[in-house]
């Protein structure tokens, strides 16, 4: 398994899949869900519509229209109530069910952006530890994926991430 640390753009790369940071509407958003739902075009939205929302913590699959890639899949990430509120268990779960998503896809190369640590307020530290660690304790059972990419937008999820991937990358 390869894992990747990429800074910028996550609608630029030409992966399998992306996955979105979306909310449980699935019918677009701020942040890195607006930047997917611009660049995707308006069918993205059009299919959207049609999957009735998503849990948070759940995974839903569609395809990315004009974007480089080949399909984008939404989960929805948990807002950050303090701690007490299942935060981490459902971070964890976007995590696993999209990594489940793709393998179930038959993707060879997947890329995560920093689910949470936006509008959703998520710790950065804490958001990229559960990021990391789901990942890589999964990576040796996952049989399609081949690359795993970790795309990081802001110069602190940037540090954090390379401090923690260190040895990895
Ligand atoms: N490429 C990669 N990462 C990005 C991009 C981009 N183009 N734009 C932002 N990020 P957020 P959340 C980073 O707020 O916290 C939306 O309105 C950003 O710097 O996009 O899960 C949804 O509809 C941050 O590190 O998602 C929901 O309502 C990370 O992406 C809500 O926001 C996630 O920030 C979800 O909040």
């Amino acid at each position: 398994m390869k894992i990747r640390l990429f800074k910028g753009d996550i609608t630029q790369l030409k992966v399998d899949a992306i996955v979105n940071a979306a909310n449980s509407t699935l019918l677009g958003g701020g942040g890195v869900d607006g930047a997917i739902h611009q660049a995707a075009g308006p069918d993205l939205l059009e299919e959207c519509k049609t999957l009735k929302g998503c849990f948070t913590g759940d995974a839903k699959i569609t395809k990315a229209y004009n974007l480089p890639c080949k399909y984008v899949i939404h989960t929805v990430g948990p807002i950050w109530r303090g701690g007490q509120c299942q935060e981490a268990k459902l971070l964890k779960s976007c995590y696993k069910n999209s990594l489940k998503l793709a393998e179930e896809y038959d993707l060879e190369s997947l890329v995560f952006p920093n689910i949470s640590t936006g509008v959703y307020a998520y710790p950065k530290e804490e958001a990229a530890e559960i990021a990391i660690k789901t990942v890589l304790k999964r990576s040796s059972k996952l049989t399609s994926l081949k690359e795993i990419t970790f795309c990081v937008f802001d110069d602190t999820n940037y540090k954090i991430y390379q401090e923690r991937l260190n040895d990895r990358l």
